[in-house]
């Protein structure tokens, strides 16, 4: 019997995962935010952060993942108006040649079809569809990819109390239903990616039981993206601040790969590329 390969399309450009072998895609994460908890700050100018989207290409990044807004347990909403201010300028630069697939970290409608009127792939939807079908409408028009994350509650009121009567069952069901919910709106079914959220109404042990059953959501035939990247439970399980969380993320990447994810969202694209390379030849070897 054969499988079929997962497959994500991306506006012309086409992602494919073989079966057997899959080879891990790694997104580079660029915010242009004043107050990201990995990087807050740092690539906040136009300037400095269209030369670190370029710097994470040539590192081995495989797409580009630019927001203009925190979604930092307890972060500060901004306006479509403000969020586009900042995100634009760096789109317009990358969009003139684009380096590789840039998706857009956003779920306002209003800022989506802006980027997308512009060129950029994919939207990476947060918050999975939780305000309804818009986005994905906009995503259908331009004939964009969508990622869909699974999220409970919101930025400002997620880690306050998290609960699930069944983790895996409840982030799967739910991410079953917004895919169901994108497709009705006229998204392709190749062009949709899932995600279970990692650190969006999460505590550290459902944290660490979606990246060890990352297969759960293999199950729904769209490639799964998983972002732990210097996120807080490794910061508790490790007692350290964001900018010392490299090798704890490198484990989180690595445990993700071993699972089944096929795309990573992280900030250390060379150091984590080398890291999936060993894991991922590991997983290829012989038995015997
Ligand atoms: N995590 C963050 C933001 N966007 N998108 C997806 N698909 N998956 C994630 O896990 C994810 C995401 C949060 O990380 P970061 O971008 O570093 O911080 P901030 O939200 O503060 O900009």
């Amino acid at each position: 019997m054969t499988m079929d390969p997962t497959i994500l399309r991306l506006r012309g450009q086409t992602f494919t995962w073989d079966p057997v072998r899959p080879r891990t895609r790694l997104m580079g994460v660029v915010n242009v935010t004043p107050d990201s908890f990995a990087d807050g700050g740092r690539f906040f100018d136009r300037d400095a952060a269209v030369r670190h989207a370029r710097a994470l290409v040539a590192e081995g990044a495989d797409l580009l993942d630019i927001g203009a807004e925190s979604t930092r347990p307890g972060s500060r909403p901004v306006s479509a108006a403000e969020e586009q201010d900042r995100l634009l300028p760096v789109l317009d630069a990358l969009l003139k040649e684009p380096p590789c697939p840039i998706s857009v970290d956003t779920t306002k409608p209003e800022v989506a079809e802006a980027a997308l009127a512009r060129g950029a792939h994919m939207v990476n939807d947060v918050t999975g569809l939780a305000a309804g079908p818009a986005l994905a409408a906009v995503c259908a028009r331009y004939g964009a990819a969508l990622c869909l994350v699974h999220m409970q509650g919101t930025p400002a009121t997620m880690q306050a109390a998290p609960h699930y009567d069944n983790l895996l069952a409840e982030v799967r069901g739910r991410l079953a239903r917004a895919v169901a919910a994108a497709e009705s709106a006229g998204v392709v079914p190749e062009a949709i990616c899932v995600d279970p959220g990692i650190g969006f109404g999460k505590t550290v042990e459902h944290n660490l039981t979606l990246l060890k059953r990352v297969d759960v959501l293999a199950g729904l035939g769209k490639p799964v993206l998983v972002g732990p990247s210097r996120k807080s439970f490794i910061g508790a399980l490790l007692g350290l601040p964001s900018a010392e969380r490299l090798e704890g993320t490198l484990a989180a990447c690595v445990a993700a790969v071993q699972a089944g994810a096929h795309i990573l969202r992280v900030h250390d694209v060379a150091a984590v590329r080398r890291a999936v390379r060993v894991a991922e030849a590991i997983r290829d070897a012989p038995e015997a």
